[in-house]
């Protein structure tokens, strides 16, 4: 028995104040499901609060899309682990490929922001995953090393760390890997997360995403080592994400 699955929902830059009703949604058909897993909603850092406030009563956390390294100063347009965690949230997702893309974010940013999540007292659920160039020339496992290795603070825990593994051809396109390929990649990265923490690189959650919908979570949560999703675009119908963790019910 593995630890504790997570199925987090990041809804990357979507949401409006009209959207919260799916978290409500949410939380209603939760109330009185016993589940296996841990739920989370990673809304934009604007909505946080109002989404926080509309699961008030439910087991559902919040957590951030993103957080700056340091706790404050002169940083602007940032925010801070700290804040994000005054705002009622219990982890946050950093290294995403499309901050990685698009924000230039190498492993060593995506370190120093995952120890900032750690000291806040906050869960850091890093993303790592190689791109289809990458998996074509078969440097996948190579990759996927690398960014752990890079990326992962010193002094890590299983209950302060969650890895993400999204394949970035995976994300938002309908393509997923086949389960074998999924399967030989948490593989790695356990074995990898054993070598780096010792005997706490058992417990750590190691996620997959990557266009997960209800018609394939089944199957690749069942995989070894997949101990839940990271779920972009099907997580912002309610419908669509109690599809999705309802593998665990
Ligand atoms: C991967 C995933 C969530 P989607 O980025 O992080 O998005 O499920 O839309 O592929």
């Amino acid at each position: 028995e593995g630890p504790r699955p997570l199925v987090a929902g990041n809804w990357k830059m979507n949401g409006s104040v009209a959207m919260l009703k799916e978290p409500r949604l949410l939380a209603a058909m939760l109330k009185d499901v016993k589940l296996k897993a841990d739920v989370m909603v990673c809304p934009p850092a604007i909505l946080v609060r109002r989404v926080k406030s509309v699961l008030k009563g439910s087991k559902i956390k919040v957590g951030g899309q993103d957080c700056h390294w340091a706790a404050s100063g002169a940083h602007t347009g940032d925010i801070s682990a700290e804040m994000l965690k005054e705002a009622g949230c219990t982890a946050v997702i950093v290294g995403h490929s499309e901050r990685r893309t698009n924000h230039g974010e190498t492993d060593e940013i995506v370190n120093k922001k995952a120890r900032a999540v750690q000291k806040a007292g906050l869960k850091a659920i890093i993303c790592i995953g190689e791109t289809l160039e990458e998996r074509k020339s078969g440097k996948t496992l190579e990759v996927v090393t690398r960014q752990l290795k890079g990326s992962l603070p010193e002094g890590s825990t299983a209950s302060d760390t969650v890895i993400a593994y999204e394949p970035v051809w995976a994300i938002g396109t309908g393509l997923t890997p086949t389960t074998a390929e999924v399967a030989e990649v948490h593989a790695l990265i356990r074995k990898e997360l054993s070598g780096l923490m010792g005997q706490d690189g058992a417990g750590v959650r190691i996620l997959y995403g990557g266009s997960v919908k209800p018609s394939n979570a089944e199957e690749l949560m069942s995989q070894p080592n997949v101990n839940g999703a990271l779920v972009g675009g099907a997580s912002l119908k309610a419908a669509d994400f109690l599809g999705i963790i309802k593998v665990y019910a």
